[in-house]
Parts: C-alpha cells; structure tokens; sequence
C-alpha cells in the first residue's frame, strides 16, 4: 500500500468503528438471561437495604447497566469502582466526582490487594446506623443490614464477596418469615450479603461500549472479532496514551496503524513464512492489554458523556 491509501484505509476504519458497534451489538448475547436476571432482581430488591454496584474501574461508564437504577427502586446504592491497580488515576478521580455529582457514594478499590475495602464497610455501617434509627423509631429492634452486589459480568463481583466475607463466615441460609429460597452470608455482626450476586448484561448498542467491554474482558470475542478489537485498543492508545504505545512496541507517533502491526509483529517475532502474522499480533495486543502491559489506562471519558 503506498502512504495515500493507507492514510485512507486507517480514517476509513475510523470511520467505520462507530457505525459497526452498533451494527454488531445487536446480536443478542444473552436471549432469555436478561429476562431471568431482571425478574430475580425484582424479587430480591425488597428484602435488601443498600446495593453495592461493581464496575470497572477501567471503563466506568461502559461496564454500568443504566436498568440499574429501575430494577433497585430507590434503595440505597454505594457505587464500586474496580481494579484501580489499572487504571489511568487522572480519568478514574474524573469519573468518582462525575458520579458523585449524581449522588452516588463512590468507593475506589484493587480488590486484588486489599485496597479501600475498609471505605465499603464504613458506608454499610452508616446505612445501618440510618437503618436502625427509623426501626427504633417505630419500635422495631435493631437489625443487620442486608446488601445486595450488582454489576455485569467480569467487573470483580465474585472477588469482592471474597474479600467481604472472612474465612470463618458462615451461611446463613434461609431465614423464616424473611424468604424461602434467597442464601444470606454473614460477614459481621452489621452486615449480611445475598450469596449469589446480580448479573446484569451491559448494553451493547452504544458508542463505544461494545470495543470497550471487548478490549478490557474476555467475554465478547463472540461479538466482535480479535481483528477489530485489536485494531479499536490501537486506535484508543494512538488517541490517548501513544507514550505507552511507544514503550511497549517502539512504535512512534508517525507511524500508520499498518506498519505498528509490522512492528509489534516483528518485535514479537510472530513471522510465518517472512511475513508478519496479523493474527497473532492481535492477540498479542488483547493480551498486553488485559495483562497491563500497555500501562495503566481508561477508556470512558467524562467529557463524552456530559
Ligand atoms: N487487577 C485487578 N483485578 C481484579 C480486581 N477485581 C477483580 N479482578 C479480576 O477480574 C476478574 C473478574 O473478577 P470476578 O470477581 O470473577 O468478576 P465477576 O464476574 O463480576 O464475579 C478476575 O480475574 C479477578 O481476579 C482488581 O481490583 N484489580
Ligand atoms: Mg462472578
């Protein structure tokens, strides 16, 4: 390809990108799941005083299901930011404030060490201490507050009820007059979780969510494909973090999209036959990135959602 056509088949991309996620997210991932999930919600959302809503930390707007705030009334909701270990710490206070202004409680945590998790009790505590004042009030006696973790897939619900619940925590399981069917776990004397989280499925037919979800987890390579994928991570980096681009395949700021994949194919030595194996480096890009190795980034931005 001589400069021009390449020039023009890398803004022809650009230009496409927007157009196909919309195109491809209207594959129904999850026929019936949705409808399941939804339902469950419903049934559980009386019985729970405070929702912990997960989300990546990385993508904080496109890893949250807006039917979160239908599906939980107006219950209270504490808003948990993911795997800051990741992420580009300038964009992640954009998005606590940002969420803040809407009224969320925001807790930013690596629940991989351990961070900020003391922040989450703290707020349950108050939400129970609110709690237990009306109950007294109308002469009920004071009870454990009962939560309820939230979130899509792969944003770290799992691991936060690990890291809630203490080795010596029990199950509580079914409590008379409370349900029939719903398993609590204990996790101290204020606080008890339902033992099977939330799953919500995020909404796919929006901007940039689709790339989004597919660049930071493993769970859309059946929407889009590792081509594509490859190709929007590239394009994001290029955008906003070209040092870390730099650094990791000394590429520079000229180069096309084509001659980084030759690049990074050749830095990587994934060469078939003298010629650089495309697929391979798409592979190679999906992983550096989902491993850390392009550097802490986020890819949402404030500023295009306000
Ligand atoms: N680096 C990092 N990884 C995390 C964090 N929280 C969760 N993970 C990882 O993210 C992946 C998905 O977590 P999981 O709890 O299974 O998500 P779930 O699908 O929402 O239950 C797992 O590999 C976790 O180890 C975090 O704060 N930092
Ligand atoms: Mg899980």
């Amino acid at each position: 390809m001589d400069m021009y056509q390449k020039r023009k088949t890398r803004q022809k991309e650009k230009n496409n990108r927007q157009e196909e996620t919309t195109k491809r997210s209207n594959i129904n991932w999850y026929p019936g799941h949705m409808v399941k999930t939804k339902r469950e919600i419903k049934e559980k959302i009386d019985l729970i005083d405070v929702v912990l809503e997960v989300i990546d930390g990385r993508i904080p707007y496109s890893s949250k299901n807006k039917e979160v705030d239908s599906l939980t009334n107006n219950k209270q909701k504490i808003l948990i930011m993911t795997k800051i270990d990741l992420c580009d710490e300038r964009e992640t206070l954009k998005w606590k404030r940002y969420y803040e202004k809407l009224g969320y409680k925001v807790v930013l945590t690596d629940l991989i060490n351990n961070i900020n998790v003391k922040d989450i009790f703290k707020l349950t505590d108050n939400v129970m201490i609110n709690l237990n004042e009306k109950r007294e009030s109308k002469g009920l006696k004071p009870r454990k507050v009962r939560a309820l973790i939230i979130g899509v897939p792969n944003v770290g619900k799992s691991t936060l009820i690990n890291r809630l619940v203490s080795k010596k925590a029990t199950k509580v399981g079914n409590k008379p007059g409370i349900t029939k069917s719903l398993e609590w776990i204990r996790v101290n004397d204020k606080l008890e979780l339902l033992d099977t989280p939330g799953i919500l499925w995020p909404r796919l037919d929006e901007g940039n969510v689709a790339y989004n979800l597919a660049s930071m987890t493993a769970i859309k390579e059946e929407v889009l494909d590792v081509q594509d994928i490859a190709i929007y991570i590239i394009n994001r980096m290029i955008d906003w973090y070209p040092s870390h681009l730099a650094e990791r395949y000394g590429v520079t700021s000229d180069d096309e999209l084509i001659d980084i994949l030759d690049k990074i194919g050749k830095k990587r030595g994934v060469i078939s036959g003298g010629e650089v194996d495309y697929d391979r480096v798409y592979t190679i890009v999906l992983r550096d990135l989902r491993d850390g190795y392009l550097g802490k980034v986020t890819f949402d931005r404030v500023e295009d959602v306000i």
